[in-house]
């Protein structure tokens, strides 16, 4: 049983495939299947995630997942939230500009979550099913770690105090990240898709 993963983003693959492993679907990405991402118009992620999965479903004939994501910080009020990947032009640039931003703003004042939606399309592309996860934390005041991807470096999750996501493994990431979060709730419909080859 095959499952398209609707990502152009290469971190984000990495981990999904991480977290589904052991799940009997054989995932390929956007590029095995040679099609181009396609746009987010949307307004949340949910309405983004659901874009893309559908899209992608009807355009290559496969059940295909699809990830919306994005950090959002309290002190921009929730910028740059859907956002987050149009924010500067790479993850390095996004990541100056968001220090920037909270330049002079204290500690205490720089809570932020990492929301994650999942969404998952039959072949048609109509009907969806989704799941959302978040973590929560804060923005440190300068980069450290160089795992992961994104923003990883710069954000500190509430439950692993005193360290970036980019400073974790991918193990303790993908336990406590949005994205594990999410694809957890999605599990048991993807098991199922994977033994009944429907759900
Ligand atoms: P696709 O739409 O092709 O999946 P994208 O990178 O455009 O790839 P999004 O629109 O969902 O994906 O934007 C998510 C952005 O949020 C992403 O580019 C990162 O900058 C950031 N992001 C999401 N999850 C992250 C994570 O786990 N760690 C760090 N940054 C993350």
């Amino acid at each position: 049983m095959k499952l398209l993963v609707a990502t152009s983003n290469a971190g984000k693959l990495v981990e999904i495939r991480e977290i589904l492993a052991g799940i009997a679907l054989e995932l390929l990405s956007l590029r095995e299947v040679r099609l181009p991402a396609p746009d987010e118009t949307g307004a949340t992620f949910h309405d983004n995630a659901a874009q893309k999965s559908t899209i992608c479903a009807r355009q290559s004939g496969l059940w295909t997942l699809a990830d919306d994501s994005g950090l959002c910080v309290d002190a921009l009020c929730g910028a740059p939230g859907v956002h987050s990947a149009r924010y500067a032009p790479t993850d390095q640039e996004r990541r100056a500009r968001l220090l920037q931003a909270l330049r002079g703003i204290p500690e205490e004042k720089r809570t932020a979550y990492f929301f994650c939606a999942v969404a998952l399309s039959p072949p048609e592309g109509e009907r969806i099913l989704r799941a959302e996860g978040q973590v929560d934390g804060s923005i440190a005041l300068e980069e450290r770690g160089t795992n992961g991807f994104g923003y990883d470096p710069l954000f500190l999750p509430a439950e692993a105090p005193g360290k970036t996501l980019a400073e974790l493994d991918s193990t303790e990431k993908n336990r406590l990240s949005h994205r594990g979060r999410a694809l957890a709730r999605l599990r048991p419909v993807l098991e199922r898709l994977a033994r009944d080859g429907a759900v």
